[in-house]
């Protein structure tokens, strides 16, 4: 009754941007990633009769505040939907792989980790889309986590909202630079933003029918193996997303001062003939999309307009693994 597993997290060119059902999240609209291979979770599950009450320590250290919370409600949620609730009280120990300052949010390696370490320990063999499903109900973007690659997340209802592999070993030179500019934690949660945008932004709509076009255009990219698609793209539909929060009411915004210096500098280099994109999530840091030949130029340009900056390298990661 004990497993342990590894997901990566994934970064959205495609972005998942509100939620037509809160209690399943299912969202509004389908969206695409690239798993990582830079950044994981690696976490324990274990369930004992031994265990008086259960616990969760992230990093070594016990965590008792509403992550916590949000852990134990996952689980107990598991153990309803796979009819295992008398199972006994449970240990979690969860260990982050995700420097801070790559600004990439852990949720969506942690509740894909968490999921299948707990329905492992239960001693219960689900194929990865349904383990998609039940780490949906954790948080949306760990639908995606589950698979290495290109990974989709369909919307859809509780059963057929779930995730999928479009190409879990790719034969595109894609890797990502993650530009951390700003260390500190965002002042707006994307689970309150992006409830925020679908009910006041009045481009809402619009985002919705562009992010079903974008992720067409997206598909196709990868099959033809487009990289200059991929990241015209990806860049578009990032910018798309952030135009629906600063039409809500109260208008908001994810950018600080050296987001609009590090797009500048996209500009600037992609002026001087180095393809290079990027992609922005709920956070200031700019992730830059490009291939090989291209990094170590675009790490010299940024290292000189942005000197403070933190540059963390990353291509495509594998779906989940288990460690035990
Ligand atoms: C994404 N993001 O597709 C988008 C793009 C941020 C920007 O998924 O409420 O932590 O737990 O489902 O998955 C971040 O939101 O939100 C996110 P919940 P989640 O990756």
């Amino acid at each position: 009754m004990k497993a342990t597993a590894r997901a990566h997290t994934n970064i959205a060119l495609i972005k998942y941007w509100g939620k037509k059902n809160q209690h399943f999240i299912l969202p509004y609209n389908s969206s695409l990633s690239m798993t990582l291979d830079a950044f994981y979770t690696d976490t324990t599950v274990e369930f004992s009769s031994d265990f008086t009450t259960n616990q969760f320590y992230l990093n070594g250290e016990l965590v008792k505040d509403e992550m916590a919370e949000r852990v134990f409600n996952h689980i107990h949620k598991i153990k309803t939907l796979l009819n295992q609730s008398d199972m006994p009280h449970f240990t979690v120990t969860s260990t982050n792989h995700v420097p801070t300052a790559a600004g990439l949010a852990s949720s969506s390696s942690g509740f894909a980790a968490l999921t299948a370490a707990t329905v492992k320990a239960m001693g219960i063999d689900l194929s990865k889309s349904e383990l998609s499903r039940l780490a949906r109900l954790g948080s949306g973007s760990a639908t995606r986590s589950l698979f290495g690659g290109f990974a989709m997340w369909s919307t859809g209802n509780d059963l057929t909202s779930v995730g999928s592999a479009i190409d879990e070993h790719p034969e595109m030179d894609l890797h990502l630079l993650a530009i951390e500019t700003n260390g500190a934690r965002k002042k707006i949660p994307s689970r309150s933003g992006m409830q925020n945008t679908v009910e006041t932004s009045a481009y809402y709509d619009a985002w919705v029918e562009k992010a079903k076009n974008d992720l067409d255009l997206m598909t196709y990219a990868i099959k033809q193996n487009d990289f200059e698609l991929l990241g015209k793209v990806a860049e578009n539909n990032a910018m798309a997303m952030h135009a629906t929060n600063l039409a809500a009411v109260p208008s908001f915004t994810y950018f600080e001062p050296d987001t609009l210096v590090a797009v500048q500098t996209v500009q600037e280099l992609r002026d001087n003939g180095v393809s290079c994109y990027y992609t922005l999530d709920a956070g200031p840091n700019l992730k830059i999309l490009t291939q090989s030949k291209n990094i170590d130029a675009i790490k010299a340009y940024f290292t000189k307009k942005l000197p403070k900056a933190t540059i963390i390298q990353a291509t495509f990661g594998p779906g989940i693994q288990y460690l035990s």
